[in-house]
């Protein structure tokens, strides 16, 4: 009885030493990153996105890019640098480096900024200053949909923090991010959309369109309030 106590509160702990946030990995020394737990089930974002699409991009591609990040930074000064330090001088980073890294940071965001029986709209601040930044947020939702579709090919469209605390709505190409040194426009992610073919073909096919406006149905706004409050700190 006493050892099956200790084995639960073992199992505990260790599940909650891997529950590293995007936050917490940003700021952890790349050769000792996590691979983040998914808050909720395969399933649990139907219909909107379904479970076949969700276990093969978590399991797999999210997968992927955070095992070949390790691969990349295993027995070289990037093991010991932050992923934050790694994209900001990302453009001295070998290709293996840069294109895990991204990879491994955006979908754990990405997955971090999703749950069940969310979408609706933001509330507190992030509401007054989405209002405020781009004419209410019907307009807001029309601006980032927009700039989803636009993206040509494989990338992310993501909604920013800049550094003077304005937001802004911007793509990047492959697994490029705003964090990035040699971003076009920097600044703090706190929203995100994946609009490679992989995080939507096995439901939508070619509807990019159908696909961006499911995925409003399950962003937790929760989530993206918390980091718009960390990135104006
Ligand atoms: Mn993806």
């Amino acid at each position: 009885m006493r050892r099956s106590i200790i084995t639960f509160v073992l199992l505990l702990s260790g599940i909650a030493l891997n529950a590293q946030t995007t936050l917490q990995i940003l700021s952890t020394p790349s050769g000792k990153s996590t691979f983040p737990k998914l808050a909720y089930s395969y399933m649990a974002l139907e219909p909107n996105i379904d479970s076949v699409t969700m276990r093969i991009h978590y399991s797999k591609h999210f997968r992927a890019y955070y095992d070949n990040f390790m691969k990349a930074v295993a027995g070289t000064p990037y093991e010991n640098q932050s992923i934050k330090e790694v994209f900001a001088n990302i453009s001295s980073a070998p290709a293996p480096v840069k294109n895990n890294a991204g990879g491994f940071y955006n979908h754990a965001l990405y997955f971090e900024i999703m749950a069940p029986n969310s979408g609706g709209i933001p509330g507190g601040d992030l509401s007054d200053k989405i209002g405020m930044s781009f004419g209410g947020f019907e307009n807001f939702k029309k601006a980032f949909t927009d700039a989803a579709m636009g993206r040509f090919g494989s990338g992310w469209a993501w909604l920013i923090v800049k550094s003077d605390k304005s937001l802004a709505i911007v793509t990047t190409a492959n697994q490029d991010n705003p964090l990035m040194g040699n971003a076009e426009v920097k600044g703090t992610p706190i929203l995100l959309i994946d609009v490679w073919e992989h995080a939507y073909y096995l439901k939508y096919q070619n509807r990019r369109a159908d696909y961006v406006a499911a995925f409003w149905n399950v962003i937790n706004w929760k989530v993206v309030e918390d980091l718009y409050a960390k990135a104006i700190k």
